[in-house]
């Protein structure tokens, strides 16, 4: 990752607000009533219901998204007493060097990329191999609002409220071979909506490739989203299909999928190739292991200011150890950074 010195453009000069201020349901009411709230959020809310989070332009959202948002399980996975970070933020301050290097950039260029129609290929060692329509691709999935930490490598984080389905029931659909031991993942290569992939930032072989192994790939933790803060994913985010593992540092969650393989062999992904040294396969959260030209020990939680900081301890993936920490009994986390 490029080594960036915090603009004042880059983010607020405030403090964080409390979610509630962001987050306001319809069902408010019925959640109060039924003691289902979950830092304010049910765990489940009426079929009928859609979350809203104040603030949010509800984007153009193709049929099948559309239809899916009526039975989305809002709040499945929830994180306690953090504030979700503001739209305005997770939708402004960007990763995605396909539109540019600058954190302003995805928002500003990721306009040119053409989500409708999308085609997903699924491939190698499996049992059910594809080309599908997005929207056929999507039909054999229940929809989840996911809320979790998003932790870059380059110390900053946020918390973002998913909408996605689980990994899990990706592959369980596709059948893996017994030879199937990673997967593959590979972002839209197209120079001409791409503006990055013309520009010759000449350091990444286009097009972004990122991996997990099976078991990882298996947690229920990791997720495809389709969605944010209660509408379709912004093309900035990764629009229209991108994966969420929520314990590894963010550039392990590829955006703007066209093609998941099962191999049997560990992919060589982007930022690995770009840096090996400064960039591991596994890429799990860990306070404890710095990066080559920074610690990892703490991180900027989003929105923070230049002035006032808003600084916290980052946490052993990133704060999932529950979930995840049986994945890695017995590997050297060190070496295996
Ligand atoms: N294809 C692609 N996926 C990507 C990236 C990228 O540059 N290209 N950046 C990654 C990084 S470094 C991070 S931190 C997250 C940021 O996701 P967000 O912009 O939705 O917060 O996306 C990841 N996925
Ligand atoms: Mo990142």
């Amino acid at each position: 990752m490029l080594i960036k010195v915090p603009k004042a453009s880059d983010c607020h000069e405030s403090d964080v607000t409390p979610e509630s201020i962001y987050l306001s349901r319809r069902n408010v009411l019925s959640v109060a009533v039924t003691g289902l709230a979950v830092s304010g959020l049910p765990r489940w809310a009426a079929a009928d219901d859609v979350a809203r989070y104040a603030d949010v332009e509800p984007g153009k959202a193709p049929v099948w998204f559309s239809e899916k948002l009526s039975s989305v399980k809002w709040g499945a996975v929830v994180v306690k007493d953090e504030a979700i970070t503001p739209f305005k933020d997770a939708t402004h301050y960007n990763n995605f060097y396909e539109f540019g290097t600058d954190k302003g950039d995805p928002a500003a260029n990721a306009g040119t990329l053409k989500t409708e129609p999308w085609s997903v290929v699924v491939d190698g060692e499996v049992g059910k191999p594809g080309r599908y329509a997005l929207e056929d691709f999507m039909k054999p999935y229940q929809l989840e609002e996911r809320i979790y930490r998003l932790r870059c490598v380059e110390a900053w984080s946020m918390v973002i409220p998913w909408i996605g389905f689980p990994l899990s029931a990706l592959l369980k659909e596709v059948e893996p071979t017994s030879k199937a031991r990673f997967i593959r993942f590979e972002t839209l290569q197209d120079p001409k909506s791409m503006p990055g992939q013309r520009s010759g930032f000449a350091l990444i072989d286009w097009p972004y490739i990122e991996g997990l192994r099976l078991d990882e790939a298996m947690s229920p933790l990791a997720i495809l989203a389709v969605g944010m803060y209660g509408r379709v994913l912004p093309n900035q985010n990764g629009a229209p299909l991108r994966l969420v593992v929520p314990w590894k540092y963010g550039f392990k969650s590829i955006k703007s999928i066209v093609r998941i393989s099962l191999v049997g062999e560990q992919p060589k992904t982007t930022w690995q190739s770009i840096a090996a040294d400064e960039y591991g396969f596994y890429a799990n959260v860990n306070p404890t292991v710095d990066h080559p030209r920074w610690t990892q020990a703490r991180e900027r939680r989003l929105p923070s200011g230049l002035f006032k900081p808003n600084v916290r301890d980052t946490q052993l993936f990133n704060g999932y150890s529950e979930e995840v920490a049986s994945l890695y009994t017995g590997l050297d986390l060190r070496k295996n950074y």
